[in-house]
């Protein structure tokens, strides 16, 4: 297999697009890719302050790396969740995989994460929920009704009042998530199995920002996971390779075996499926949801846009709001 380009030997066969590249040329095709799928969606510009959610992955720090070497003002947020080595979710959770696993993922992840910026001399936000509300997440997950089985539903919940709280308090016009290819097709399908409409709604390589919540965004949405594993390998970018053992046996995981047989058979498809998701979306198949979006009201404790009837359902997991003042 040789370079489409300079004819050396090919390093990366990307059969969907029916192209193989060199190292040399992967690494220039990656980023030139990116910013051609940043300005067709009008996800941000070079004028703008881009927050980029980092988990100490290979997709959200390979991110981080293209946008430096794009030349986009891009800093990095880490969110330590407290998922270590005594990780468990209490009597009764024992089975839960993951639970007590030994492997100390935020730990690891938050120094990979420090790592990759200390070296390139990037800005690192770092919050560590335990420190800022008195619980690791599996700690939340025990004392609420959330999620028993999972701290996923707890985490995403955290992770997204987080990210949205410190783009809004040092003044981040933008916010920049890992999600890849695999992970949206992932996600579409299985909201399309049950047809979740407003997931589906809400499920785009942009969404605008609302006063309280910055606008968000996905570059990586249209790269498979291969292909970024792929770039981190070649950039050579240390990354934690275990993924969160809260996520085995996760449904993604194995909507994403799905796809990849589908994938294998038919090579393009999982894009396709994507792409005319995006294009069906665009010519008004989910039109009348548009309205929700004008139905938020901040909270009355953090200020961050809701749908709920009174506080958002973080400051109410968090039992905020009974003793506290109304701070905005
Ligand atoms: S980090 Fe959090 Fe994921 Fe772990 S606890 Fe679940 S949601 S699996 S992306
Ligand atoms: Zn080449
Ligand atoms: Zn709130």
């Amino acid at each position: 297999m040789k370079c489409r380009i300079c004819k050396a030997k090919a390093s990366v066969n990307m059969r969907q697009h029916h192209m193989a590249l060199c190292t040399e040329h992967y690494l220039e095709w990656v980023p030139a890719q990116a910013e051609r799928i940043i300005k067709k969606y009008g996800m941000f510009t070079r004028r703008e302050k881009v927050l980029v959610a980092v988990s100490g992955g290979k997709d959200s720090l390979s991110l981080w790396d293209i946008l430096q070497r794009l030349g986009f003002q891009a800093d990095g947020l880490y969110i330590g969740l407290g998922i270590d080595s005594s990780t468990s979710l209490g009597a009764g959770s024992s089975t839960l995989p993951g639970a007590g696993s030994g492997m100390a993922y935020s730990h690891e992840s938050q120094r990979l994460a420090e790592k990759f910026a200390g070296e390139r001399g990037l800005k690192l936000h770092v919050v560590d929920i335990q420190k800022e509300y008195g619980e690791t997440i599996p700690e939340i997950t025990r004392r609420t009704s959330r999620g028993r089985e999972k701290p996923c539903s707890v985490c995403g919940l955290v992770k997204r009042h987080e990210m949205n709280r410190i783009a809004r308090d040092f003044g981040y016009d933008v916010l920049a998530t890992g999600h890849n290819l695999d992970d949206e097709a992932a996600a579409l399908f299985g909201n399309t199995l049950i047809w979740a409409k407003d997931y589906l709604l809400r499920q785009a390589p942009v969404l605008p920002g609302i006063p309280g919540l910055a606008r968000k965004v996905k570059p990586l949405c249209r790269f498979y996971e291969r292909e970024m594993l792929a770039y981190a390998l070649l950039r050579k970018i240390e990354y934690i390779y275990d993924e969160c053992p809260f996520s085995v046996d996760s449904k993604s995981i194995y909507y994403k075996e799905l796809l990849n047989k589908l994938e294998n058979d038919r090579p393009g498809a999982k894009l396709s499926f994507y792409l005319t998701f995006l294009d069906a979306h665009k010519t008004g198949l989910f039109a009348d949801g548009e309205r929700i979006l004008t139905e938020l009201h901040p909270c009355p404790v953090c200020g961050q846009p809701t749908s709920a009837a009174d506080l958002c359902s973080f400051c109410r997991m968090m039992g905020k709001g009974k003793s506290e003042q109304v701070i905005r």
